[in-house]
């Protein structure tokens, strides 16, 4: 069993970095998209041989040191009686998006049985892992933002109008999306998952009192709720801007995203959490001789830190080329040598 995700994660990693890259099963892999031809999104999502299938994926092409359960953060959405349609060329679409305190109290209770597909693909998979297993589930503004706008959004104007406009049943959404949550991780944990990290990806439209207010409140209540079982790591894009409030919350560890000097962060934060990230997911275009400058800087800037691990800011993008993602795990697998940490 390769522990190296799990020896970071409590600060006691003395070889190379671990590393797994957030989407790391999708699209920009030519064998994910062959099977993505013959199955929808969701069926994929549904199927637990398929499951098993996709999150092996990665690993047998990159042999990277952890594993991300295929499924999504939208998932979700299907135990709260809202279930997402996934359009080619268009992301996830809701037919009904969420518009009314009343839409909020109509919301079903306790729907996680639903999900007990995701539970059955960890028990198929598990058994064929030689690496640590992430599950996840998104923070609930994210999956909010999701239930109300519809879908993608750019702006995020119908979430934040509501947010601002209706705070209590904006809370109340929240909350029944963190105990739903907190249900399924539960259902991931007993099933067998080795790590949960939680994606609020959107966090960072959020100004500092409503990040406080209405984002790390129920990242709090979904930690709190599934206490120490497992280690967690709590992701969102700005990240680096409130590491210092994630960090009060005591994760394993924190996601960082692209936008700051991850060395400066550990300074200012000390030896805990670990800290995972934090390469401009963009980087992976720019020419290969800039790309593994720019990784060996961060190993560099990492050095020696048992509690660091290695990822992008963000997930990566479906039209990389391979060719850096394989000049990527190059770099952190055999360009350590004066990277190597000591105890
Ligand atoms: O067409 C396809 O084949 C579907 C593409 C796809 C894939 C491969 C979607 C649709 N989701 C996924 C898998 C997925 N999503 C994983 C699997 C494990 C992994 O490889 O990491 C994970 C962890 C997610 C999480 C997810 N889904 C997030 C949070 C992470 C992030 O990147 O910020 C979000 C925001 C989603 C929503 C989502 N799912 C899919 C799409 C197209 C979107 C919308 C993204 C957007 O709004 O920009």
């Amino acid at each position: 069993m390769n522990d190296r995700l799990l020896l970071a994660l409590k600060g006691q990693n003395y070889d190379r970095p671990p590393m797994w890259l957030m989407r790391q099963a999708g699209r920009y892999l030519p064998e994910y998209r062959a099977l993505r031809a013959k199955h929808a999104f969701l069926e994929m999502c549904h199927q637990p041989e398929l499951i098993t299938e996709v999150t092996q994926l990665p690993l047998r092409r990159f042999a990277f040191d952890a594993a991300i359960l295929f499924s999504d953060i939208l998932v979700v959405a299907e135990a709260l009686g809202r279930p997402f349609a996934f359009i080619d060329g268009r992301g996830p679409v809701l037919t009904h998006p969420l518009q009314s305190a009343q839409d909020v109290e109509s919301l079903p209770e306790g729907g996680v049985d639903l999900l007990e597909f995701v539970a059955n693909g960890i028990r198929l998979l598990k058994p064929q892992l030689q690496v640590p297993l992430i599950g996840f589930c998104g923070g609930p503004f994210t999956v909010a933002s999701y239930l109300i706008e519809g879908g993608t959004s750019r702006d995020w104007r119908k979430t934040k109008r509501w947010m601002f406009s209706d705070p209590k049943s904006f809370h109340q959404l929240l909350a029944r999306i963190a105990d739903v949550s907190i249900a399924y991780l539960n259902m991931q944990i007993a099933a067998g998952i080795d790590v949960v990290q939680i994606f609020d990806s959107w966090a960072h439209v959020l100004a500092y009192p409503q990040f406080r207010e209405f984002s790390l409140t129920y990242m709090r209540r979904i930690l709190e709720g599934i206490g120490e079982q497992v280690p967690t790591i709590l992701f969102c894009r700005g990240s680096c801007l409130y590491a210092e409030d994630l960090a009060s919350l005591s994760p394993a560890g924190i996601g960082l995203d692209w936008t700051g000097d991850i060395k400066a962060i550990r300074a200012r934060l000390g030896s805990k959490p670990a800290l995972q990230g934090n390469l401009d997911p963009d980087i992976l275009y720019a020419p290969q001789a800039t790309l593994r400058r720019a990784v060996d800087d961060l190993l560099q800037s990492m050095r020696g830190d048992p509690a660091y691990i290695f990822n992008l800011g963000h997930g990566i993008l479906p039209d990389v080329p391979l060719e850096s993602v394989e000049t990527l795990v190059d770099c952190v697998k055999n360009c350590v040598k004066e990277v190597l940490c000591r105890p």
